[in-house]
C-alpha cells in the first residue's frame, strides 16, 4: 500500500532537486522514503500519514524547547500582526543583540543574517578583511554551511554523499582553503609552519556535529587558540550547532576558550531563519555601514524570526535548564549503550550537553572524519530504520548529530530506550 509520504515524495521530486530543499532530508544515505511532516508538537511529530515519532532531530538542532511551544507561538503570532517585516531597524533586533551578548563572553557586537551559512561567510570575509590574508583552515568531517569556499570535504550532507568537493565550487575558492584531520595539532602546526602568513581565520566547530557528535580532544581548542595566536590568525568558532546548544554561553562557555569571531544560528531564531555572528568592537565595527566590510540581508533581523529567537532564549534563562538537557541527554545514552552492550553489539556512544552522537565502532575513541567513516555506516542504517519504524525519529545519517529538547522528559526517554532494546536484536 503507498503511504501519503511516498506520494508526496514522488510529486515533489518532479518540481524540488531530490524532492526537498536540503539533500540530507531526501533519506539517501539511510534508503526509503522520508516521511513528510504534518505537525510538531513538543517532542512528537506527526507525518501525513498520521503516524508519530519521538523527535531526536529537532530540525537539526533549533528546536531545543519542542515543537509548538505555546510561548514561541504566541510570541511568532503577536509579531506577524505587527507585520512580517520592513526592511528597518526594530527593537527587537537590540534585544537579541543584547541576549547572545550577555551569554558569549567573546561576543560585543553582533550582526543577525539568516542562516548559518551566511554567518560563517560573512565571518570568514571580515577575517579576511582584519588580517589582510586570503587562506582559511577548516577541518575534514566539519560543516560550515555552503558557501563555496567551505564545501571542501565538508561534513554533513556533503559527507553523507560522499562528494567531498562540490563540484560548481571554483578552484581558486578551494585554493584558498586549506584542510586538515579535526583533533590534530600536530597537522595545523605543521602547515602553520609553512604557511602561517598566509591564513587569515582558522574555522572550527568546537564541538563536531556534522560527522556524528565527535568531541574535541582535551587541549585540542585551546592549542587552536595559541596556533592562531602565533601566526596572526583569527579563530573562528563556528557555534551554529552548539550555541545555546552545549552550554548557555555555547562551547567557548564550556571549554572556557575565546575566539575572535563566533558564529551562530539555529537555537536563536527558534525555529524561524536566523545566523549571527559577533566578536569584538574592533572586528565588528568593520561591518558596513560602520565600516567597509559589506554584508547585507533583506530579511536579516525580521520581526518574526526575532521573536521566535527571543522567546526559545527566554525560555532557556530558566534555572536548571541545562542540567535537565544534559541529564536527560546522559540518562537516553547510557540507555542505549546498555543495550547494545547486552546486545553484545559494539558502540560508542557520547553527548555534550544535549547533542549526541552514536557510532557502531570496535574502536574505543572516534575523534576525527576517518574514525567516522571507518565505522559501520550499514549497521547505522538498519538502526536508524529500526527506531524509525518503532516511532523514534533520528537523524537519517550517520554523519549527523542528535539532540534532546526539553519536551523530552524522562518517560520518553525510557521509551526511547525500550524501542533501543527491540531493534537491537534486529542489528
Ligand atoms: P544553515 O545555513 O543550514 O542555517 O547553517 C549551516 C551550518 C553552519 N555551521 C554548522 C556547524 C552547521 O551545523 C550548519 C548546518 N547544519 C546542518 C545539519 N548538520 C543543517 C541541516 C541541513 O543542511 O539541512
Amino acid at each position: 500500500m503507498t503511504t501519503r509520504s511516498e506520494e508526496m515524495f514522488r510529486d515533489a521530486c518532479e518540481v524540488i532537486p531530490g524532492g526537498v530543499n536540503s539533500p540530507v532530508r531526501a533519506f539517501k544515505s539511510v534508503g526509503g522514503t522520508p516521511p513528510f511532516i504534518q505537525e510538531g508538537r513538543g517532542a512528537w511529530l506527526t507525518d501525513v500519514d498520521g503516524k508519530r515519532y519521538v523527535d531526536y532531530v529537532g530540525s537539526w538542532g533549533p528546536l531545543i524547547v519542542g515543537h509548538a511551544h505555546p510561548v514561541v507561538v504566541e510570541a511568532i503570532g503577536k509579531a506577524a500582526e505587527k507585520g512580517c517585516s520592513f526592511g528597518a531597524p526594530t527593537p527587537g533586533e537590540t534585544v537579541l543583540a543584547r541576549k547572545i551578548i550577555a551569554r558569549f563572553p567573546s561576543i560585543e557586537m553582533v550582526r543577525l543574517v539568516n542562516s548559518g551559512t551566511e554567518a560563517v561567510m560573512s565571518a570568514i570575509r571580515l577575517a579576511r578583511a582584519a588580517t589582510g590574508r586570503d587562506v582559511i583552515i577548516k577541518f575534514e568531517g566539519c560543516y560550515h554551511g555552503h558557501a563555496d569556499g567551505l564545501l571542501v570535504s565538508a561534513g554533513s550532507g556533503a559527507a553523507t554523499f560522499g562528494v567531498p568537493t562540490s563540484p560548481g565550487t571554483t578552484r581558486a575558492a578551494a585554493r584558498d582553503t586549506l584542510v586538515l584531520p579535526y583533533n590534530d595539532l600536530t597537522a595545523l602546526d605543521g602547515l602553520l609552519a609553512q604557511r602561517g602568513n598566509e591564513i587569515a581565520a582558522v574555522v572550527v566547530e568546537p564541538v563536531a556535529g556534522n560527522m556524528g557528535c565527535v568531541l574535541p580532544k582535551s587541549g585540542y581548542l585551546e592549542g587552536l587558540r595559541q596556533a592562531c595566536d602565533r601566526v596572526g590568525a583569527l579563530l573562528i568558532f563556528d557555534e551554529v550547532m552548539t550555541g545555546f546548544r552545549v552550554d548557555r554561553g555555547g562551547a567557548q562557555t564550556l571549554y572556557g576558550i575565546r575566539p575572535d569571531l563566533t558564529t551562530l544560528g539555529k537555537i536563536i531564531g527558534g525555529g524561524l531563519p536566523v545566523g549571527a555572528y559577533g566578536g569584538s568592537r574592533e572586528l565588528m565595527g568593520r561591518i558596513a555601514p560602520a565600516g567597509p566590510v559589506y554584508q547585507a540581508g533583506t530579511l536579516s533581523g525580521n520581526p518574526l524570526a526575532v521573536a521566535a529567537g527571543m522567546a526559545t532564549l527566554e525560555l532557556l534563562e530558566e534555572a536548571g535548564v541545562y542540567e535537565t538537557l544534559a541529564a536527560r541527554s546522559e540518562k537516553l545514552m547510557d540507555g542505549v549503550a546498555e543495550v547494545m552492550r547486552s546486545a553484545g553489539i559494539p558502540c560508542l556512544v557520547n553527548h555534550v550537553g544535549s547533542m549526541f552522537g552514536l557510532f557502531f565502532t570496535e574502536a574505543k575513541v572516534v575523534e576525527n572524519f576517518s574514525d567516522v567513516s571507518a565505522c559501520d555506516i550499514g549497521r547505522f542504517n538498519r538502526w536508524f530504520h529500526g527506531m524509525l519504524q518503532e516511532g523514534i525519529y533520528l537523524a537519517p545519517s550517520a554523519f549527523e548529530a542528535g539532540f534532546v529538547s526539553l519536551a523530552h522528559d524522562e518517560a520518553l526517554i525510557e521509551q526511547t530506550i525500550a524501542a533501543a532494546a527491540r531493534v537491537a536484536r534486529l542489528l
